[in-house]
């Protein structure tokens, strides 16, 4: 893929302007009352399923920049009370990057050429946050909505996608035939590549963080013909790993600059993987909310698909 090809698409994708200049919430907006309707019309049986991996010390995160979250007490089951029954009481705090594990990426997270969304310049980061797009804008969307899982590395007969893999457009079109489910406007759409069992089976932070599959950039067309809300994966950053130096993450730039569509990162679909190749059912309510952090750029969450 050229830079001149990342450019035609980048027009074509552009959705700067479309819900007002002064707009935050992208994507998002494809949420309609109406979708969010269907969205609860899909639990059908009464299954939940957690998305996200666990936040601990033993997380995936190493080496410089990112690490794991630590949860410190601040009070350690403190004795209250001096009467005949004591209460006792602990409190803590929690030290993370909000990139650390599952998350959302706000519209601040990424962006190029000194541009996020919507024509919001790279300046309105600053050391204290971010003063637009920040995940506050995420947090009072909500995020829940209708959810559809693709199943990429089902649909090719492996247990995870290498490395050197791909999702083209023609995989989304082919899990959905395969899948006989179809993605509509305002749907989160998540798509499984089977990544996140070389850390939460093998084990393995360095295979979890270094060169994995992804979504070719051009996916961003399939998602804007599709009207997608959110997209989420199972791998670090939606597309594959490492970033080429001319093109660096194409498809955040595509999706998050110029969509105003967010990225879910470190989700665990493997049960619902198994459940959904089991029962046949593809689509279920989805929510994730952000909390709403004024400023950040991210979000740690624990997504939910209930079915
Ligand atoms: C980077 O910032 C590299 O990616 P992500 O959106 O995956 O956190």
């Amino acid at each position: 893929m050229t830079v001149t090809e990342f450019r035609t698409l980048a027009k074509q994708v552009s959705n700067w302007g479309r819900w007002g200049d002064d707009d935050q919430r992208g994507t998002l907006n494809l949420i309609t009352p109406d979708v969010l309707k269907r969205a609860g019309a899909s639990i059908r049986q009464g299954k939940l399923f957690s998305l996200a991996i666990d936040f601990n010390r033993k997380g995936p995160q190493h080496g410089e920049g990112r690490f794991n979250p630590h949860v410190y007490m601040t009070a350690v089951s403190r004795t209250w009370g001096h009467g005949e029954v004591t209460a006792c009481m602990s409190d803590d705090v929690v030290h993370m990057p909000s990139q650390c594990a599952t998350q959302w990426d706000s519209l601040a997270h990424f962006g190029y050429e000194g541009k996020y969304y919507n024509n919001v310049p790279n300046t309105v980061v600053t050391p204290q946050g971010a003063s637009r797009l920040g995940i506050e804008q995420v947090a009072r969307a909500g995020v829940a909505s209708r959810g559809v899982l693709l199943d990429i590395a089902r649909l090719r007969g492996v247990e995870r996608l290498a490395v050197e893999d791909r999702v083209m457009p023609e995989d989304l079109d082919a899990a959905e035939a395969r899948q006989g489910v179809r993605v509509e406007a305002g749907d989160v759409l998540l798509v499984r590549t089977g990544h996140i069992t070389v850390f939460t089976r093998d084990g393995s932070r360095e295979a979890m963080t270094g060169p994995q599959p992804g979504l070719h950039m051009r996916c961003a067309q399939w998602f804007h013909a599709r009207d997608v809300a959110a997209v989420a994966a199972d791998n670090l950053a939606v597309e594959p790993l490492p970033p080429q130096p001319e093109l660096p993450l194409p498809l955040h730039m595509l999706c998050l600059r110029d969509m105003g569509l967010i990225f879910g990162e470190f989700f665990d679909l493997e049960a619902l993987a198994a459940d959904c190749a089991a029962d046949g059912q593809y689509d279920f309510f989805f929510t994730a909310p952000a909390l709403p952090v004024t400023g950040a750029v991210g979000a740690a969450i624990n997504p939910l698909a209930i079915k």
